[in-house]
């Protein structure tokens, strides 16, 4: 297994350093259909997304990810679902998602036998359990207040973000950086350790002419990094 800094490199797979995240809810109650933002944050080039649905049933969160499944299998990029392992297999995703209230990652890897894991913490005793999972990469949040879930957390910092770091990289894993993460705090918390930052609403313009660019924009930030 190598893995080199800011470009975390598996056999089968490489963490980008920018993680988007289309969730279903926020995407929806701007009036626009998940496909289209997954399409264009595809054509921007964005290559690594995850599928979250906190308010969706089942089979209408199913319909959604194997829309997604597809667009992202096309263009060649990684697809983790949130939570629901059922959902990753059944839609051909690359992986799974999960924190400390889900299904434990021994159970999930059950269900997805060989697809990846991601494991969001919290704090260093979660950081400390989780680097001896069986896991893709380790998640760190919220790193700064955010509007997009209410994680129960209090922002952790960068400093959580560097000790962090240092935990999942001496077990040989890639750190994930979420939570109130913009194109102007970026820079700081992959200087801190992150090999990606996730995000959510900083990829999300006011108007859904101005997605596509947007990414771009996220993909212009940190030279030679994404
Ligand atoms: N987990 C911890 S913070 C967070 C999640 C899903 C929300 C991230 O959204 P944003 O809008 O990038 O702060
Ligand atoms: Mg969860």
């Amino acid at each position: 297994m190598t893995k080199q800094r800011g470009t975390a490199s598996w056999p089968h797979w490489t963490l980008s350093p920018l993680y988007a995240i289309l969730d279903c809810d926020a995407v929806t109650a701007r009036g626009w259909a998940p496909a289209d933002v997954c399409r264009a944050w595809l054509s921007a080039g964005i290559r690594l997304i995850q599928l979250r649905a906190k308010s969706a049933r089942f089979g209408p969160f199913l319909d959604v990810a194997g829309e997604i499944a597809a667009l992202c299998r096309e263009a060649g990029a990684t697809l983790f679902i949130n939570d629901r392992a059922d959902v990753a297999v059944l839609c051909g995703a690359d992986g799974v998602h999960v924190g400390q209230d889900d299904l434990a990652v021994g159970d999930v890897r059950r269900v997805v036998r060989g697809r990846l894991v991601g494991l969001s913490t919290h704090d260093d005793a979660q950081v400390a359990a989780a680097v001896g999972e069986p896991i893709a990469y380790l998640a760190i949040g919220p790193v700064f207040g955010t509007g997009s879930k209410d994680t129960g957390y209090s922002p952790v910092g960068l400093a959580q973000v560097e000790r962090a770091a240092m935990a999942a990289h001496a077990a040989g894993l890639p750190l994930v950086a979420i939570g109130g993460i913009t194109r102007a705090r970026a820079p700081a918390v992959w200087a801190a350790g992150a090999d990606a930052v996730a995000v959510i609403s900083d990829l999300l313009p006011a108007d859904a002419a101005g997605l596509e660019s947007r990414a771009r924009s996220w993909l212009h930030i940190g030279p030679g990094r994404l």
